[in-house]
């Protein structure tokens, strides 16, 4: 039994591989293995003798199965020290720049719009995309029997049988979130709103959900003046030209009064966009003075303070700056589309870096 022992100690300490171990452990303890052999000799033995070799045999299995585990343990270790000398790498290498996905034109126009109004000064501001109908049109001077409601296309959320609240409605416009912006920060205010809106309508210039960024200025003497130069500000840098022409359009928006709407001129010679030259007029936006009715719900005294306010389409004047001809392709995630549209991920709009590198 103790060369039984020596011999089977010294093969698994020498034994090179979890294969070569296995090999022992059927060699040595496996059901036709060495020690199984021994131990069914045990039935020809006398009780006496039995008493003596059983536990031994017993133990010496026992000894060999933890000589086997541990060995196995350390090829483990000794494996796992090998593969981290073998496969390290250098974390702090460059990456390659494979573009595997790209920022969306949206996104990108939306990234450089809020840059150019943060640098003048207007904080982002966000709200939920599910409102009530308070916020939505009753807070934007839009009452109920008002036809603005009629014509907006709202989707509206579903309420339970018997249950005669007014429904949520998905946000026709983002201007909610200045109602909650004055509601929560109080005047004077200076904010952009940015994110999605929703109108049932579907053809070649409309998508059910679209982009809508809006703008908000509220302070003691804030007039149409002011309300001109941030605009011809921000034209003339997210269309990066150094000179624009803006038109002011008297028109009708429920929330402002006065209102207008702004053209810039422009020139469309060989089917693409130039800003600043030209015969034509592209509409971009609305605008006006915030209606006193409209602050009041806020909680803004408009005895005490006015201000202007402003909307527009992000996802048209991506557009018309990147020259994409088909709105309806911007939601379909096509990855052909969003490789050609797309941005690079690192090439962070910046008003010193320029916006659209
Ligand atoms: C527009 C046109 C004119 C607007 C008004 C407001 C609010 F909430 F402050 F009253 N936000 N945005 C506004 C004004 C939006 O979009 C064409």
């Amino acid at each position: 039994m103790d060369n039984l022992r020596d011999k089977y100690i010294d093969l698994i300490a020498n034994a090179g591989s979890e294969s070569a171990l296995e090999d022992l452990r059927v060699q040595a303890i496996g059901k036709k293995g060495e020690i199984s052999l021994q131990m069914r000799e045990l039935g020809r033995m006398t009780p006496e003798e039995r008493q003596v070799a059983g536990p031994r045999l017993n133990a010496l299995k026992d000894e060999i199965a933890s000589a086997l585990a541990a060995k196995k343990e350390a090829l483990a270790d000794n494996a796992l020290d090998e593969r981290l000398r073998s496969e390290w790498l250098d974390v702090t290498l460059p990456v390659r720049p494979r573009r595997q996905g790209t920022i969306h034109p949206v996104s990108q126009v939306t990234e450089e719009v809020t840059a150019i109004f943060a640098d003048m000064g207007f904080a982002v501001a966000e709200g939920p995309q599910i409102e009530s109908d308070w916020y939505n049109f009753d807070a934007l001077n839009i009452p109920g029997h008002h036809p603005a409601r009629a014509e907006m296309d709202t989707f509206y959320t579903h309420r339970a049988e018997g249950d005669d609240r007014p429904p949520h409605v998905l946000r026709t416009h983002t201007s909610p979130v200045q109602i909650r912006a004055m509601q929560d920060q109080g005047a004077p205010i200076r904010i952009i709103a940015p994110g999605r809106v929703y109108r049932a309508d579907y053809d070649m210039t409309h998508t059910p959900m679209f982009h809508q960024i809006e703008g908000l200025a509220i302070d003691k003497d804030i007039s149409m003046a002011n309300l001109k130069w941030v605009l011809e500000e921000f034209v003339k840098a997210f269309f990066e030209v150094d000179d624009v022409e803006l038109r002011f359009r008297a028109s009708h928006f429920p929330f402002t009064e006065p209102s207008a709407e702004v053209d810039i001129r422009c020139s469309w010679e060989g089917g693409t966009l130039k800003v600043g030259e030209g015969d034509d007029w592209l509409e971009i936006l609305g605008s006006g003075m915030v209606h006193p009715n409209v602050l009041r719900a806020g909680n803004v005294d408009p005895d005490n303070w006015q201000g202007f306010a402003f909307g527009m389409g992000i996802d048209r004047i991506a557009m018309l700056k990147y020259g994409i001809p088909d709105l309806r392709a911007f939601f379909d995630s096509d990855l052909r589309w969003l490789r050609h549209y797309g941005f690079a991920a690192l090439d962070v709009p910046t008003l010193r870096g320029g916006l659209s590198r």
